[in-house]
């Protein structure tokens, strides 16, 4: 390891964990470009192109939070706070494109995909301004409401217009579309409750442990969410043969 790289680690410990994600985002990135190579069918391509830049994005995010680029200092309440801000940035263009693997595979219409990721967009632009905030503390935990508030609306769409939009499909894409949708459920609630224990907010989680549990969350939510939506049978159908793929598979 080179000196450059140890001497961030021992700057700033929590870099271990984003040196990890790092090398996680980027091993996830070339599995599904080798998963998807030869892919010809443009329904399939679609998902793949979604999901390969999942986890690319978070790598570029994950590299320049680990070299000490994608953070800052605030200062707020007598506190200096070291917020990784690169991590925003991230959120910003990969959850959208979760949401829209979802979206594609409920054939979502566009006024839905549009409400869904604006929602989640302001979700995470307002989260940030919490980061950022630093006239005073409390004004950190308004923006955490307001964020909070529109992940609950995000949350009511996903499991409101969008799952009934797959009660009629076949057996494959509504197991995997439930499947996924449980999963973000699962590990997206995660994300506001380490933000308000963590250095952000509260600070009863300190930020190696923080880093740690965002690491975990963010890999588990690219990778484990492509792994399990491009292995799906939704999605890859029957590969051996040219199928005449939409036969069957949307309900409108
Ligand atoms: C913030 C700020 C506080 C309030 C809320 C938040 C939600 C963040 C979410 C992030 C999801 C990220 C994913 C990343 C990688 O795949 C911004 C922490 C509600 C839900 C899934």
């Amino acid at each position: 390891m080179s000196l450059a790289a140890l001497q961030i680690l021992s700057e700033r410990p929590e870099s271990i964990w984003l040196g990890i994600g790092f090398v996680a985002m980027l091993l996830g990135t070339f599995y599904f470009i080798a998963k998807g190579w030869g892919v010809t069918d443009p329904e399939q391509q679609e998902f793949y192109i979604l999901t390969i830049m999942v986890p690319a994005i978070a790598a570029a995010s994950y590299l320049s939070m680990f070299l000490g680029f994608g953070v800052t200092e605030v200062e707020v309440g007598g506190r200096v706070l070291d917020i990784y801000w690169a991590r925003y940035a991230d959120w910003l263009f990969t959850t959208p494109l979760l949401l829209l693997d979802l979206a594609l595979l409920a054939n979502a219409d566009r006024n839905t995909i549009y409400a869904l990721v604006l929602t989640d967009a302001f979700m995470i632009v307002t989260g940030l301004v919490g980061a950022l905030e630093n006239n005073a503390f409390i004004f950190r935990y308004v923006w955490w409401t307001v964020s909070t508030i529109s992940f609950v609306f995000l949350l009511y769409m996903l499991f409101g217009a969008l799952t009934s939009r797959v009660e009629d499909f076949d057996e494959d894409t509504k197991t995997t579309f439930i499947q996924l949708r449980n999963i973000v459920l699962v590990l997206w609630v995660f994300y506001p409750i380490v933000w308000i224990v963590g250095t952000e907010g509260a600070g009863i989680v300190p930020l190696f442990t923080e880093t740690l549990l965002y690491m975990v969350l963010d890999v588990t939510a690219k990778v484990g969410f492509g792994f399990i939506l491009l292995r799906s049978r939704a999605i890859v159908g029957d590969s051996s043969a040219p199928t005449p793929s939409a036969e069957g598979e949307a309900a409108d």
